[in-house]
């Protein structure tokens, strides 16, 4: 763990420190990198986050949202941390903050990272970037707040699916353990993440879900979540989530996609209930992500791309 000795004495070395993570954050990127905001107050530093996208209304509860910086004026800084993102791409609009660090410390737990900082601590075994972060914040044997504590929960929770999927270890566990003792109020947390959803979003989600398409002996399951859908309900994309679990929920699906359309195109998330190793797929078309969950942008519409994943996925369900 040298290099996590060295991240201590960066900090220490440096003044102006900017904390990011991967654009569209999820529970694990927000917490993640409210989690170590916080951990780094005491340091007394001059501290920015940058996130591109907007907080999903169940995390802004846990988020100042005044301290995220909304615009980069090229502004440098002595030290970035890249959290929960696979490459440099992920931090969308704030791409460009990694030429104008003198130290990038890269923190992730994706199988598809190379490494893009002078120090990358990228653990695939880990179910969360959060978990990796509690292992790092640990050995400074600084006091982790409460509230550090929580993000650092809700980071964990959220990437394990409430502790469900392969992911989950039993170190995930004891390590929950301790942020229970912290002060992490468990039930409090699912009511705020999980079970307070206007009713807009979840007539969106059903929408969604309406429209699922099977294939391949009900093997691949597909929807999508279009403008028309969002704007029908009067919601937002980054608020309708949780689509392409709920396709994996049915028995013999083995894949499961949402296609997200947006600007350039479309998004796609992918999951994967056993064998198939989706982030295979993801990286053919510039993405990246886990075995069981990854993703990826494509430059073409909805129909489009569905025929381009029914093709990628006829050979694995033959
Ligand atoms: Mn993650």
């Amino acid at each position: 763990m040298n290099d996590v000795n060295e991240i201590f004495n960066l900090i220490n070395n440096s003044y102006k420190i900017c904390i990011t993570g991967h654009k569209s954050p999820d529970g694990d990127c927000i917490g993640s990198v409210m989690a170590l905001y916080h951990f780094l107050k005491p340091f007394k530093k001059d501290v920015t986050v940058f996130i591109d996208g907007i907080i999903p209304f169940n995390y802004k509860a846990f988020v100042d949202e005044n301290i995220i910086a909304q615009d980069y004026d090229n502004e440098e800084f002595d030290l970035l941390f890249v959290l929960d993102s696979s490459d440099e791409k992920r931090l969308g609009k704030f791409e460009n903050i990694l030429n104008n660090t003198k130290k990038t410390v890269v923190i992730d737990h994706h199988k598809t990272n190379e490494g893009f900082g002078d120090i990358n601590i990228i653990d695939t075994e880990m179910s969360s970037t959060g978990e990796l972060l509690y292992d790092i914040l640990k050995t400074s044997e600084m006091n982790i707040s409460k509230e550090a504590a929580v993000l650092i929960y809700i980071a964990i929770l959220t990437d394990t699916g409430k502790f469900s999927y392969s992911n989950t270890t039993s170190r995930t566990h004891r390590k929950t353990a301790e942020l229970i003792d912290i002060g992490v109020d468990v039930a409090e947390i699912d009511n705020i993440v999980y079970n307070s959803k206007p009713s807009n979003i979840v007539r969106a989600f059903i929408d969604c879900i309406s429209g699922i398409e099977l294939y391949y002996n009900n093997q691949l399951g597909m929807t999508s979540i279009t403008k028309s859908i969002l704007d029908k309900n009067n919601a937002e994309m980054a608020d309708v989530d949780g689509v392409v679990e709920y396709i994996r929920e049915i028995k013999e699906v083995e894949v499961s996609c949402v296609l997200k359309e947006n600007e350039e195109g479309t998004k796609v998330s992918l999951r994967s209930k056993n064998n198939i190793d989706v982030s295979n797929i993801s990286v053919k078309f510039g993405g990246g992500g886990h075995s069981k969950a990854a993703g990826f942008e494509i430059n073409e519409n909805i129909e489009n791309t569905k025929k381009i994943l029914l093709k990628e996925f006829k050979e694995y369900f033959r």
